[in-house]
Formats: structure tokens, C-alpha cells, sequence
């Protein structure tokens, strides 16, 4: 059985406020480029470039707003009193990390916003959508209303969608979206595989656990959000991450493996248990009719330092037609020796990857997010597809409409001290109500 279905990528527009705080402990960019100065605009331009590049090139392109900040409403709920201004004024003499949370652009790394099961693989026959609670780090705890609301302005037909409220916010439940969850099929309007990926068990003491850096993942939030989706135990696979590499800065899953259609790219050190979780892969897919092509890059190749540095596995794997794949990466991977030597042998083996397409995405980057954290996958058939919100489809008028209103709305330098600036809060609230117009969603944000 299946449908013709296409992927999506929505990519998360970068907010006005984008800043590097340090905020992720875990997340090596994120506490080296603390306090440095950011570039906004460009990281606004770097993201709309991928995006128009790969909508040109024919591959299904689509966006997720930015979420409204400063986060008044977090801010207020701590203590902070007053007028908007002097709101900003308190945290930011009391506690500037804090106001640096509820400035946070965080929620353009998409692949956090939610989980996402498509229509083939639901028990209802409906696409179904979780957002992520993302309750590890204080900056994202709060994205999950807005990414929810977002969501449903996006995909509001019932008769095609469900979008679910995140989990219950507690460590238990920790859950960061479609980071740690990988689909494999053998085509995407087929019925496919479900691969979530956790890094603790709450309920279980005796299962392995970093020792250094937080495990966001808990398997308990992975197992509710496929119950959520109507998801068939035969075809849902749940694999531990490996404690050892979280501990060396593999905060996600997608730090460390990709998967698209039947591959599966990974690190030979990505799992706890390699070659007991590919076998169990590999017979969930024969169930599907689908064959694992599994792609295992040694460590002799590139050490998993190598990996965290370049964002190897950041990277998107998107099919094209005639059945081969390209993968997106970023600039840094071209930059690391052992990477840039793997890269080309990868291409010239012969195998479903023979094309590479680099963007430079430095502005992310160096908080830790490459191209995959940039983009939320969503496999639609076409009837979902036109039944969607067409506002955020990326086209090339979109394109030059988003240019000129980041070249209008953003400024090309914030460092920390200009989070207390209360014309900032004003320019980022003006920002979006444009954009509320220019996207076609009217009451998006819930001022
Ligand atoms: O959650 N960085 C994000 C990066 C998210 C990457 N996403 C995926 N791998 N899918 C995070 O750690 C840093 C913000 C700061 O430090 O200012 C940050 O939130």
C-alpha cells in the first residue's frame, strides 16, 4: 500500500533576537561562543539561502515562524514586575542569563519543535505532530505552545492532521522532537519505520547513562509520543544512544546519524548496542518490504571529536529523483580534513549518496545547530500537501519578500548587553507582525 508522498523540509526562520548566550550545557558551540557577538540578519540570510536553494532544486521547502520574545510572559511568572521596559530592565541587573533565555532564537532549530509521524504510518491515517517539551533547558522549556500553535495555524484540517500538546514537562518525559527520531522506508508515501532514539530510561536504573552531560531523551517521552501517533509496534523501533559520545557533546541524535528513505547514516559509536539495534531495524523493515542500507563511517575515519566539530551528521539526506541522494552540510565540513577526505570517498563509492550541496551556516553553527536542526521533516501525500497552509511554502517571491523584511527588521549585531535595550523588544514585536501579514497568519502569536 502507499501513496505518492513527498518530503518537506520546514526550516525554522531565524528570529530577530538570535544571540549566543550559552545556554546549552552539553552542546559544545553553545558554551564556546558564549557572550560573542551575533550577526542576526546574516543568520536570518544564511537560513533563507538553504532554503531558496533547495526549493529551486525541486525538493518540497517550507518554513516555520519565529516565536515571539522576549518572553514577557516567562519573565513576569519569575517575579519580574512593572512595564514592559522595566520588566527588562530587573532581569537584566538581576539576572541577565535569565533574560538571555527569554530572548533566545532557539526555536529555529525546528528539528526540536516537534515529532512527526505521516499519514502511512498512523493507526487513524492521519499526519501526526508532538511538540517537543524540550523541558532540559530553561531558554526552550517554553517553545512547545507556540511551536503547537504554529503548528496547527499550518496544518488545521482534522481531517488530515493532528497536532498533540507537548508531554507532561518533566524530566520523565524529556523530549526533543524529531531530533532523536528517524524515519525509514522504502519510499515515503509507503508504510515505514519509526526510529526513536533516547538517552536514559527514568524508570530503569540499571540502564546505562552519561555521566558528564544531560541525557535529553528519556525512551518513556519516545514511547508516548508513538502512542500518541497510533504507531504499530512492529514497525517502531527504539534504540538507546550511545552514553559515551553524549558525554563527548552529541546532545541529539542527529549530531551523530541521519536516515532518509532506506539508509541509515550513522557513526559507528552512535548506539549503545550497534548491532543488536540494526538487527532489529532490519527485520522491522522487511516488514515493510524495505531493505536497511546501513552506512557506518568508522571511527578510524572520523573520531566522533571530528563529527561534533564538522556536523557530519547534521547534514540532509534528500532523495532525488532517479533514486540517488544528495547530502546538505555545512561549510565546517569541508573545513576538517578527515571529514573533507570521508566526504569524497562517500560520493565515489557508488552507493545512494553521490552528490554533495554545502551552505554556509556559520551564524547557527556556532550555536550548535547545522542544517538538519534547521528543519522539520514532513512526509505528505499530495492531497495533505494542498490541504497545508501554502503561506509558508518556500517559493522564489517568498524568498525576496523575507529578504527585504529581515534587511528592514533585523539588526546585523547584538551582544549581550543589548538584550536590555527596550527598542529591541519593540523591533522584534514590529518584525513579526509583518511577518504574520506577509505569511498569511493572522493571529499566529497569542499577544
Ligand atoms: O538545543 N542550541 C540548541 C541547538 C539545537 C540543535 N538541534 C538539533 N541538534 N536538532 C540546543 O542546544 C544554544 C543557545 C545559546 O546558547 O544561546 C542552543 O539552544
Amino acid at each position: 500500500m502507499g501513496n505518492s508522498a513527498r518530503e518537506f523540509n520546514f526550516d525554522g526562520l531565524v528570529g530577530p533576537s538570535h544571540n549566543y548566550a550559552g545556554l546549552s550545557f552539553g552542546n559544545v558551540a553553545s558554551f564556546s561562543n558564549v557572550k560573542s557577538a551575533s550577526n542576526p540578519r546574516q543568520a536570518a540570510l544564511q537560513g533563507l539561502a538553504k532554503m531558496r536553494a533547495l526549493a529551486a532544486r525541486g525538493f518540497g521547502q517550507a518554513l516555520l515562524p519565529p516565536q515571539d520574545r522576549p518572553n514577557f510572559r516567562l519573565l513576569r511568572s519569575i517575579g519580574f514586575t512593572g512595564t514592559d521596559a522595566q520588566v527588562l530592565a530587573k532581569a537584566y541587573k538581576e539576572s541577565p542569563v535569565i533574560l538571555a533565555c527569554a530572548y533566545s532564537a532557539s526555536p529555529m532549530w525546528t528539528a526540536n519543535a516537534a515529532t512527526v509521524s505521516p499519514s502511512a504510518d498512523s493507526a487513524d491515517g492521519r499526519a501526526h505532530f508532538t511538540a517537543a517539551n524540550l523541558n532540559n533547558k530553561l531558554h526552550r522549556a517554553f517553545e512547545h505552545a507556540q511551536s503547537a500553535r504554529s503548528l496547527r495555524a499550518i496544518f488545521k484540517d482534522e481531517k488530515h492532521f493532528a497536532v498533540h500538546d507537548a508531554l507532561p514537562g518533566t524530566p520523565a518525559f524529556g523530549d526533543e522532537g524529531a531530533a532523536n527520531h528517524t524515519r525509514l522506508c522504502a519510499s515515503h508515501g509507503q508504510q515505514g519505520v519509526e526510529l526513536f532514539v533516547y538517552g536514559r530510561v527514568e524508570f530503569d536504573a540499571s540502564a546505562p547513562a552519561p555521566k558528564r552531560y544531560p541525557a535529553r531523551q528519556t525512551l518513556e517521552a519516545s514511547q508516548a509520543v508513538a502512542r500518541l501517533h497510533g504507531l504499530s509496534s512492529e514497525r517502531t523501533v527504539y534504540l538507546q544512544q550511545n552514553p559515551d559520545v553524549i558525554d563527548q557533546g552529541v546532545f541529539h541524535n542527529d549530531v551523530i546519524a541521519v536516515g532518509n528513505g532506506n539508509v541509515l547514516f550513522y557513526h559507528e559509536q552512535a548506539f549503545a548496542d550497534e548491532a543488536g539495534g540494526l538487527a532489529q531495524l532490519r527485520r522491522a523493515m522487511e516488514g515493510v518490504g524495505a531493505e536497511l542500507n546501513a552506512i557506518r563511517v568508522d571511527t578510524k575515519k572520523v573520531s566522533v571529536a571530528d563529527a561534533v566539530a564538522s556536523y557530519l551528521f547534521n547534514s540532509q539526506l534528500l532523495s532525488k529523483d532517479g533514486g540517488k541522494m544528495a547530502l546538505v552540510i555545512p561549510h565546517e565540513c569541508q573545513e576538517n580534513a578527515a571529514v573533507a577526505s570521508y566526504l569524497q570517498e562517500l560520493v565515489a563509492s557508488g552507493g545512494p549518496i553521490d552528490e554533495l550541496i554545502h551552505f554556509d551556516l556559520r551564524q547557527s553553527m556556532r550555536n550548535g545547530g547545522g542544517p538538519a536542526c534547521l528543519r522539520l521533516r514532513v512526509a505528505l501525500t499530495d492531497a495533505e500537501a494542498r490541504a497545508m497552509h501554502q503561506g509558508v511554502v518556500m517559493t522564489e517571491q517568498l524568498y525576496h519578500t523575507l529578504v527585504a523584511w529581515v534587511e528592514k527588521h533585523y539588526r546585523d549585531r547584538l551582544e549581550p548587553a543589548d538584550l536590555a535595550d527596550p527598542a529591541l523588544a519593540i523591533e522584534v514585536h514590529t518584525a513579526l507582525e509583518e511577518l504574520t501579514r506577509i505569511l498569511g497568519l493572522p493571529g499566529l502569536y497569542d499577544l
